[in-house]
């Protein structure tokens, strides 16, 4: 009986040791998988305080023709860098349509026909906009589609189609 309460702790002991030494490893694969970026990196970039994102055109309020229309991305304070692309301070844009709901900040953003991702580092598209009024926002995402942390969001601005 002495003998059993003595083997008892040996083996919690190494079972302990076990999980300690299991849990770092995989610690350490999951860094290596996301090329040695601690884990603050991956879920949300930094975004360098005077960060901005803001629509060249159109102009909020303003009256358009249906048929292509052109959106063009302004940035300032970071640089637009393709998707894939760890470059510090930088990003690509998302451009948000009539989007009722804001999706998760510290997720990569869902692509959709509401999301559009410009991962190619585009700074202009050309839209078709069904008849009526829209709501259009730009938003920054690190090159894993994730916004920056505060995500770097331009204003609403809303335009009306013919
Ligand atoms: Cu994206």
């Amino acid at each position: 009986m002495l003998k059993g309460l003595q083997f008892l702790p040996a083996l919690s002991l190494i079972f302990s040791f076990t999980a300690v030494a299991g849990g770092h490893l995989a610690g350490e694969a999951g860094a290596h998988d996301h090329g040695h970026h601690d884990h603050g990196s991956i879920q949300a970039a930094p975004a360098a305080a005077e960060a901005k994102v803001f629509f060249i055109q159109p102009a909020d309020g303003e009256l358009l023709d249906a048929g292509e229309i052109k959106v063009v991305f302004g940035i300032e304070g970071m640089q637009v860098a393709p998707a894939g692309t760890d470059t510090p301070n930088s990003g690509h844009h998302h451009l948000l349509i009539d989007v009722e709901e804001m999706p998760d900040m510290t997720m990569p953003l869902p692509a959709s026909e509401n999301i559009r991702h410009f991962g190619k580092g585009q700074t202009e598209t050309t839209l078709q906009l069904a008849p009526g009024t829209h709501r259009l926002q730009l938003l920054l995402g690190n090159y894993a589609h994730i916004p920056h942390n505060p995500p770097v969001l331009s204003q609403v601005i809303e335009v009306r189609v013919k």
